[in-house]
């Protein structure tokens, strides 16, 4: 490996003026005043480049901090393992620092800037001590595309670096578009362990303090304390949704929670482009990847985690994934359900807290059938399937680039602004009432359905596994000002769209029946769902009005060679009005915690469902 050649740019902090690959006074005098504030060694200009990563993986490896898996098996891919109290996204040290309270919402946490600033400056000085500053220029969409934007991030975190090599576009052509001018998001992150002078350096270092804040309206985050995915990437969901969602706000587009996909009708060759919103852990990644069991039909891939939208000239929304990889949950993904995400990670792929297999190869449940007789689990620590504990985390993830998908579109390089979008999903985690599918009766039902999303916990967020919570748009912890303005936000994006707004249907792959048994094989199968809602979008089926929106008429779902009872599938289809009329009742709740801000719209979309369960 060409390691030796590769002279990273680094110097020392005094050294900034002259040595900084840019002239940008900005820039410059942004990166002079954190590292003046976080005193770390020396400051590295990432580049993005193969060369950087080659040095990167390698001094993690010596160091112990990353491990370099069987290169016959799994080439250039390394398995991290964290703290084990750095795990997830810490959703109640997330804080939207704006102003204005209620500009934040009752959704967020919410400090005023100056006070926040006067906590993160004692924490953030001296926190880089002995440690490097990189600073990484990024790009969320491809470089010069017409909804890209731009940023740089700054972290102490090599782990972090890598990461973002694989998930953002990071190139110094960043630093070009911002010398011309171009709008950027400032993120910095510390994990917040400094070292004193000959201390050695721990394999995960992290504080137990954490604080993860965003400043909407200087477009700025500051990160300290995690090394975690979301906590840490803070190109993800700190920038591409809690920031963007503002600016979209401002500037008249969506920064959302979504899947994107390419569906193609293989017998006309129609082709449609489809969003999903799906709570954390809930299936974007696996919807994503769809591999149809029923003929006809062709899925590829154009994001599995982040969608902006904006009006398109011809009137129409046009959508781009604005990120470069994916970071998907580990655990459940194998051959038998995402073929695709297994031939995705065959290699350059980085893993965290998953188990270590004896050959030098990693595993997770859900990976194999077989479960291995002997691992080294998530913590390091030998483990036997009578272990009583899982093998890896049930949060651990891949981290692996979006064109290693087989299934990726070529719109994905080949439409930098986008492609139209004819149908919008929402879907959750719910045992019990929703249905596998409906259709909205229009643009307002659907936002309401977007609004009233609930979805059971999942480990992508601390808490507890499995306690239901309102998740509206898949953005509870994600959207970066007032939820209720948001709703308007969306009316507003609706009326706009007028008869160019695509249609908005609600699915759920998780209702179970009184044994706790998925009625639906979910994964491969949903492409059932699919196919129904692309026929809904052309036309060809009228299906039949329920109180919950219009489902699929008998015989309109294909069910062609799969094996599911009748009673099964009217139990997914099931509206008991009691449970629905007890659910209205908690939406009201719920609704009545944003007060005036609550669009009326919503509220009028309340009383329709309640006279539509009265009246069935
Ligand atoms: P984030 O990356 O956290 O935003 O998650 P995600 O929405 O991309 O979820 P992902 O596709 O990674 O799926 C999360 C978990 O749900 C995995 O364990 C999957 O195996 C499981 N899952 C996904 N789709 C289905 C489905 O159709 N049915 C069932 N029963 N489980 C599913
Ligand atoms: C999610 O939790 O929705 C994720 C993982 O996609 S993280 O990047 O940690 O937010
Ligand atoms: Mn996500």
């Amino acid at each position: 490996m060409p390691t030796a050649e590769f002279t990273p740019l680094v110097h020392a902090v005094a050294d900034i003026e002259t040595a900084a690959p840019t002239a940008d006074t900005a820039v410059i005098s942004w990166v002079k005043g954190i590292a003046e504030l976080v005193k770390p060694e020396k400051i590295f200009w990432c580049d993005g480049s193969e060369a950087e990563w080659q040095l990167l993986t390698s001094e993690m490896v010596a160091a112990g901090s990353l491990i370099q898996l069987n290169k016959s098996i799994r080439p250039n891919s390394f398995l991290a393992r964290s703290s084990a109290d750095d795990v997830a996204r810490v959703e109640d040290r997330t804080f939207i620092c704006s102003t204005k309270e209620e500009d934040a919402g009752p959704t967020n946490n919410w400090c005023a800037p100056e006070e926040m600033i006067a906590k993160l400056e004692p924490l953030f000085n001296g926190a880089m001590q002995g440690r490097t500053l990189y600073v990484i220029p990024f790009a969320m969409g491809p470089v010069g595309g017409a909804i890209t934007q731009y940023g740089l991030q700054i972290t102490d975190s090599p782990y972090a670096v890598l990461n973002m090599h694989i998930m953002a576009r990071v190139t110094p052509d960043v630093l070009r578009e911002i010398e011309a001018g171009k709008q950027w998001v400032r993120t910095v992150h510390s994990v917040g362990a400094p070292l004193a002078p000959g201390e050695a350096d721990s394999t995960w270092p992290c504080n137990s303090e954490k604080y993860i804040c965003h400043f909407p309206e200087t477009l700025e985050v500051w990160s300290f304390g995690s090394g975690y995915g979301g906590n840490a990437l803070l190109s993800k969901k700190c920038f591409a949704l809690r920031i963007a969602s503002v600016m979209g706000r401002n500037e008249g587009w969506l920064a959302e929670h979504m899947l994107l996909i390419k569906v193609t009708n293989t017998d006309t060759n129609k082709t449609y482009n489809v969003a999903a919103a799906f709570p954390s852990a809930c299936g974007k990644t696996n919807l994503a990847m769809l591999h149809p069991t029923i003929p006809g039909w062709k899925v590829e891939t154009l994001g599995d985690d982040i969608v902006w939208l904006r009006q398109g000239e011809d009137g129409r929304v046009y959508a781009i994934n604005p990120e470069h990889g994916f970071f998907g949950v580990a655990p459940g993904t194998g051959e038998e359900t995402n073929p695709t995400a297994m031939e995705t990670m065959w290699g350059n792929t980085i893993f965290t807290n998953v188990a270590l297999t004896d050959d030098g190869d990693v595993w997770w449940e859900g990976k194999t059938a077989e479960t291995p007789a002997h691992l080294i689990d998530w913590q390091g620590k030998d483990w036997t399937p009578d272990s009583g504990r899982v093998a890896a985390h049930p949060n651990s993830r891949f981290t692996v680039a979006a064109i290693q998908a087989p299934t990726i579109a070529a719109e994905y390089t080949t439409a930098p602004s986008g492609v139209p979008l004819d149908a919008i999903l929402f879907g959750g985690r719910r045992a019990t009432n929703v249905p596998l599918v409906a259709k909205a009766y229009d643009w307002q039902h659907g936002v309401f359905i977007g609004a009233t999303i609930s979805s059971e916990k999942t480990a992508a967020q601390e808490g507890n596994v499995g306690e239901l919570r309102r998740d509206p748009f898949a953005m509870l912890p994600f959207c970066g000002y007032n939820m209720a303005d948001y709703w308007s936000h969306w009316l507003e994006m609706g009326a706009k769209l007028g008869e160019h707004a695509p249609q908005i249907f609600q699915v759920n792959w998780f209702r179970k029946d009184a044994d706790g048994r998925f009625l639906w094989p979910g994964f491969g199968e949903n492409s059932r769902v699919i196919d129904w809602i692309l026929r809904a979008v052309s036309g060809e089926v009228a299906g039949v009005e329920k109180a919950n929106g219009i489902v699929p008429a008998p015989g309109e779902l294909n069910l062609d060679g799969l094996e599911i009872s009748d009673t099964d599938l009217e139990q997914l289809f099931a509206v008991d009005k009691d449970s629905w009329l007890a659910e209205c009742e908690m939406t009201e709740e719920y609704f009545a915690q944003f007060g005036d801000k609550l669009p009326a719209q919503l509220g009028a979309e309340l009383q329709n469902l309640r006279s539509r369960l009265q009246t069935a």
